[in-house]
């Protein structure tokens, strides 16, 4: 199931294993952190001014910048994440469907481009410098949303049970141009919505007092977005039958003690230090509940799942209908079958 490892000729991109800090192995590290980044982000994100990416955190709530990631970074990890979209009763890491939207939550235990991403040395040093030194990874997911899925404006600065004030960052890359059904932002909400101690507005409140201060993130695949999990935002709803926006959503935030479940394929992690074990929340509870949260009643019965079920009903039958054969006609069948 895990993606097929970053070819060096297909990307430059190349990690190295470091378990000594001997000057040599440092530099090896470095330079092999250079060879990530440049396997994974745009050149033009890569000489960005974090100082102005916490600035923009600051004042408004929220960065942003077209096309950061590369396109190689982008197909690998939707073939990575779309690879078992139903996996069911399969032994292997599979999406979910929740009714108008497709997860793939368990992202580190199939994409190493993904998790490259997420330990890069510029999504740590973004983390550090907005967060402080105690970071943790909360949550994860490729995810693909259709036409009709409503998404109310929140904050995401909540447990998997209620509002919470504990700071935090939010990384969204689109991995599908997005022209419709975009993320929009109320710019400076995270300065006031810690007063409210709740997460859910409603359209109506936003649209009487803070339509003005809407931003709207219309950008191609590739762009990527940060910003405070204290402002309110939401994706623009669609109605559109035929929609499909595919993206990509990381959550890091300042409690290291507790976070969703955080599986990673031990393949991929090649270098290993105390700021990526933090990240990951090595040995530390991981038991929020996973967002979403999903059922086989939270699978919308379309053409795709009829068949699936469709071949399965008829194996199941003919397979039982088989066994009941006498044994003579089994094996007649058997040795036509192998002619
Ligand atoms: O996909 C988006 O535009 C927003 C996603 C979001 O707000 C969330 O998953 O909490
Ligand atoms: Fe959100």
């Amino acid at each position: 199931m895990a993606g097929a490892p970053l070819n060096i000729d297909d990307s430059g991109c190349s990690l190295e294993i470091s378990v000594d800090e001997t000057p040599a192995s440092s530099r090896r590290v470095r330079a092999g952190d250079k060879q990530n980044e440049a396997a994974l982000f745009c050149s033009e994100f890569l000489s960005v001014d974090i100082d102005q990416i916490v600035s923009d955190l600051n004042v408004n709530g929220y960065y942003a910048f077209p096309s950061a990631i590369s396109q190689y970074t982008l197909k690998t990890i939707e073939r990575d994440a779309t690879q078992t979209r139903i996996g069911l009763n399969e032994n292997s890491i599979s999406g979910v469907y929740s009714e108008k939207q497709y997860y793939l939550t368990n992202l580190l235990a199939v994409s190493k481009t993904f998790y490259n991403f997420a330990t890069s040395s510029l999504v740590l040093k973004i983390c550090e410098r907005y967060l402080g030194n105690e970071f943790r990874l909360k949550a994860l997911r490729y995810y693909e949303t259709y036409g009709g899925h409503h998404m109310q404006w929140h904050t995401d600065n909540k447990t998997d049970k209620a509002f919470a004030h504990i700071p935090g960052i939010i990384f969204i890359f689109y991995v599908s141009d997005v022209e419709d059904g975009e993320f929009q932002y109320i710019e400076g909400s995270h300065l006031w919505s810690g007063e409210k101690a709740y997460s859910d507005y409603t359209d109506e409140f936003i649209e009487a007092n803070y339509e003005s201060a809407i931003r709207s993130f219309k950008m191609p695949s590739g762009s990527l977005l940060i910003y405070n999990t204290y402002g309110i935002h939401r994706a623009r709803p669609v109605n559109n039958k035929n929609f499909v926006r595919k993206s990509v959503f990381l959550q890091v935030d300042s409690e290291i003690q507790r976070s969703e479940p955080i599986i990673v394929n031990t393949e991929f992690i090649t270098r290993l230090n105390d700021q990526i074990s933090m990240f990951l929340g090595f040995g530390q509870p991981s038991d929020y509940e996973v967002f979403p949260k999903t059922t086989l009643n939270s699978l919308p019965l379309d053409k795709k799942i009829i068949r699936v079920m469709t071949r399965y009903v008829l194996y199941r039958l003919s397979r039982g209908a088989f066994s009941r054969l006498p044994h003579s006609v089994r094996l007649a069948v058997r040795r036509l079958i192998k002619r």
